[in-house]
């Protein structure tokens, strides 16, 4: 069997895929693995930009994953490959591993080492050979990054002959990732870590905790691609830090309105809900918009309504790459405190099989991140309108946006007449004629897992 082309690749089963993977491992390094790690991606149901604010998110693993297939080198060195020849290859060396080139595929496994140099301690981890598959479409809101990140830690971890529980492992990797300059929350590495088949996952944060939520049959998840790149390397990741920094400086304002009232400082507006259960999502918007006009601030205002210098609070976002003129507080307020509210109804309305109404959450959590989160763009409106039209109960952009993918809730039945018309109405106008490449039904899968294939041949 030859790797094939990368579409091909994509929906081949795992199995196969990690035959060819070990075939083209002793073709490259002259030996067998030792071990075949499988990460998945993941599609976020709702719950979006909710993870940085310490609030919940609903996301669920899917049928796409980054394979690696590793073994020991005996020092400490590390070589990469990848069956994507778009994905140079590339060598270094644990005890001095910069990131070299921003953007690059390897950035992510230096960051993965760097986590785990973190919890071995740094002269303790050993080297090793990889050689990576993946079919996760990048730059798509499908985190593929967070799946290399967790494949890297996994790969490294098992030629090291060390396992770690899945929980702290996902919390290491939130941190680990941010390497890379995106200051992201942690609901991607512990979805592709904690997830299980045919369920979504609840996600709450600090503390990481998570639980199952069944998908009944009858409806499924489609993933539709924007063919807009969101690629975590130039402007959204600026954009994407801009709406960390602005939500921070959001909290701080409502924490300052509401100082009579609270026993003590938060983080993040998760601790902020969780110190006044009492007060609904719209009672602290208001709050809020009696403090604040509904424009975006400049630095003065801000500075007025936190009650201090807002240069303090680039250190607490580690970050001033995303530093833009102007802060939209209470819009990034309103979206976050809702979409904590419909990511609470959305796991009611999942356990239930309530599909209209996990529908019209989804539905609702596009308009917010559109209007308030200003994260979608034209190609995602259309690719939204068109699945509405095309009876989608409900249809959003997912992940961070900017771009990247809309996941569509779908009758199962009727998943391959929405796919023609979504062909139909977005693909071949672009004159893109493979559309179900780019328009695909996901399937709620496992976190992931290390298989050991064999010793040295
Ligand atoms: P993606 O879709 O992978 O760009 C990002 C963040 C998440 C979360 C979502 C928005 C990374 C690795 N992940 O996901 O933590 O904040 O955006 O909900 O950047």
């Amino acid at each position: 069997m030859s790797a094939g082309s990368r579409e091909e690749r994509a929906f081949a089963p795992e199995a196969d895929r990690i035959d060819e993977l070990c075939a083209r491992f002793f073709q490259h390094y002259g030996r067998r693995p030792q071990v075949v790690v499988s990460a998945p991606g993941r599609v976020n149901l709702i719950g979006e930009h909710t993870d940085y604010n310490g609030l919940p998110a609903l996301p669920m693993a899917i049928d796409r994953s980054i394979l690696v297939a590793g073994a020991e080198a005996g020092d400490r060195r590390v070589r990469l490959r990848n069956l994507d020849p778009q994905f140079r290859s590339y060598a270094y060396d644990l005890s001095d591993a910069p990131i070299r080139t921003k953007g690059s595929w390897e950035q992510y496994h230096i960051a993965a080492a760097r986590g785990v140099k973190s919890l071995l301690g740094t002269k303790k981890v050993r080297g090793g050979d990889f050689l990576f598959d993946g079919t996760i479409p990048s730059g798509s809101g499908l985190s593929s990054s967070s799946a290399l990140v967790v494949a890297s830690a996994l790969g490294l971890l098992a030629v090291n002959d060390r396992e770690e529980p899945a929980l702290q492992l996902a919390e290491l990797l939130a941190v680990a990732e941010r390497f890379v300059g995106t200051q992201s929350g942690g609901m991607d590495q512990a979805v592709c870590l904690l997830a299980e088949p045919g369920c979504a996952l609840r996600i709450d944060f600090d503390p990481l905790r998570t639980r199952p939520v069944r998908i009944p049959a009858g409806c499924s998840f489609v993933v539709c691609h924007s063919m807009v790149p969101a690629e975590k390397s130039g402007a959204a990741q600026v954009a994407y830090n801009h709406r960390v920094l602005e939500c921070t400086l959001a909290c701080r304002a409502l924490e300052h309105a509401l100082a009579d009232v609270l026993p003590r400082s938060v983080r993040h507006f998760g601790d902020l809900v969780a110190l006044l259960p009492e007060r609904s999502p719209a009672e602290l918007i208001e709050v809020l918009s009696n403090s604040l006009p509904p424009r975006p601030l400049d630095e003065r205002e801000v500075s007025a309504a936190i009650g201090g210098a807002i240069d303090k609070l680039f250190s607490g976002v580690g970050s001033t790459s995303g530093r833009e003129s102007t802060y939209a507080l209470l819009q990034r307020a309103t979206h976050v405190l809702t979409e904590a509210e419909r990511v609470e109804r959305a796991e009611s309305a999942l356990r239930a099989g309530d599909w209209s109404g996990l529908g019209v959450l989804m539905d609702g959590s596009h308009a917010s991140c559109r209007d308030d989160f200003e994260v979608s763009c034209a190609e995602l409106e259309e690719l939204v309108g068109a699945a509405k039209q095309a009876g989608a109960l409900g249809a959003r952009l997912t992940g961070a946006g900017f771009g990247g993918c809309t996941v569509n809730l779908v009758r199962s039945a009727d998943v391959p007449l929405f796919q023609t018309m979504l062909e139909r109405a977005f693909y071949q106008r672009r004159g893109i004629k493979n559309a179900t490449s780019h328009c695909f039904e996901v399937v709620p899968s496992a976190g992931a897992r290390v298989v050991r294939v064999a010793g040295e041949a």
